[in-house]
């Protein structure tokens, strides 16, 4: 079928394409780098993987340096319909120093600036409180040790500094995200105490708010992780809680929940107290929160919300996954495509036709429109959005995403 067809067919529901099309267009999706280097990142100092984080797979052509995951950013971008952002970790840091946490500065950070701004793109930014020697409890702004706070809170106020500032020299609000690993293994005695430091820190850190508009912080709630299976200290309801009473983002990491919760629900319902919302956009597989995001019901069914719930105004999409068993380059073109395409269907409903039925109680209808939509021709519009901006699909897509991975097979 044709796209002057399939326009035809979505126009007797009701539904214009074109204007689909523009809409999704403006969005931007903020690709998180370390899917390029299996959350490596270029800090040549602390070397230690506490934290939880951990990707598995030894696929070839891993970025080795910022100029090589630069060089892996710039053809996963060519491959992805409309302009996005960068998400950053503090660990990716381009400079001949060494600085600890605690010392980073803009300057470790100007040449992705520079990259940035040649590319026409805007970054964000996250602190990182793992990969660390202090962070081998699994302890950092919740540990019972003051020093060791102190370490992670400096970490985090210097990150917010340098997200403000990558905001005021690319005019385009950085995002500083902050997720710390922060839990136990076993059953603790005092939750609460742990949660008592966590919030101490986390004013500490954000203390003297950045009124600038060029910075928003987030912070990221999860349930479990690796090695602190029995208590998150920053779960969903501590961080709900602050981000309401603070005024930052809330981060909803669709990964960081119970396996039949799903974020599309809790939307709505976080969006009624917080103006704004972060998500990570990811794919939890039992105990693993991060696979590269598929074309799948639960991705369709937070599009649907974005779009039915008027969220897409203010909420960030940034992308959370790693996977080293395929090629990175891939993983980025194939996630954030899906995004795009979640978000396409979504924009694609014929929503007042649905509202309406569903107003009336008329619950027979709502299921038989929701799944006879299920068949329009939703391919032949992606492939035109695709063709009008200039990115390849299909074959196409296919043949070179593999020239690149095979291109960048010998990095050893
Ligand atoms: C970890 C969180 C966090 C990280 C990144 C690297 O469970 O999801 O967002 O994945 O910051
Ligand atoms: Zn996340």
């Amino acid at each position: 079928m044709g796209y002057e067809s399939a326009k035809a067919v979505f126009a007797d529901w009701g539904v214009d394409t074109e204007d689909a099309m523009t809409r999704l267009k403006t969005v931007p999706i903020s690709m998180h780098c370390w899917q390029g280097d299996d959350v490596t990142g270029f800090e040549t100092r602390s070397g230690s993987s506490g934290g939880g984080i951990q990707a598995t797979g030894n696929h070839p052509g891993r970025a080795r340096t910022p100029d090589e995951l630069r060089a892996d950013l710039e053809f996963a971008y060519s491959m992805i319909p409309g302009r996005h952002r960068l998400n950053l970790h503090a660990i990716y840091m381009d400079t001949e120093e060494t600085p600890d946490r605690d010392q980073i500065d803009y300057r470790h950070f100007a040449r992705w600036v520079d990259w940035a701004k040649a590319q026409g793109i805007g970054l964000d930014f996250n602190p990182t409180f793992f990969g660390h020697a202090k962070a081998d409890d699994n302890l950092t702004l919740s540990h019972p040790d003051a020093g060791i706070r102190e370490f992670w809170i400096e970490h985090g106020k210097r990150s917010r500094e340098i997200a403000a500032r990558i905001g005021a020299e690319l005019g385009s609000p950085c995002v500083n995200n902050i997720w710390v690993p922060d839990g136990y293994k076993d059953i603790p005695i005092d939750r609460m105490a742990a949660r008592k430091r966590l919030e101490a820190s986390l004013d500490a850190m954000l203390a003297g708010m950045h009124e600038t508009g060029h910075m928003r912080d987030a912070v990221e709630s999860k349930l479990f992780g690796i090695g602190v299976e029995a208590c998150t200290i920053g779960s969903h309801e501590f961080y709900l809680g602050y981000a309401i009473r603070k005024g930052t983002l809330l981060c909803l990491d669709m990964g960081h929940f119970h396996p039949t919760e799903n974020i599309a629900d809790k939307l709505s319902a976080v969006a009624l107290s917080l103006p704004q919302i972060l998500l990570h956009v990811s794919r939890p597989m039992r105990w693993d929160s991060d696979h590269v995001i598929l074309l799948n019901d639960d991705l369709l069914a937070m599009a649907h919300e974005l779009v039915s719930a008027d969220l897409l105004e203010r909420t960030y999409i940034g992308l959370d996954f790693f996977d080293a068993t395929i090629s990175r380059t891939a993983a980025w073109v194939i996630g954030t495509r899906n995004m795009q395409k979640a978000l396409l269907r979504a924009l694609l409903m014929p929503w007042d036709q649905l509202r309406a039925v569903e107003d009336t109680l008329d619950f027979t209808t709502r299921l038989m429109l929701a799944e006879e939509f299920k068949d329009l021709p939703f391919g032949v519009i992606w492939e035109e959005f695709c063709k009008r901006m200039e990115r390849p699909s299909g074959l196409a897509l296919i043949k070179e995403l593999t020239r690149y991975s095979e291109c960048v097979a010998a990095r050893g």
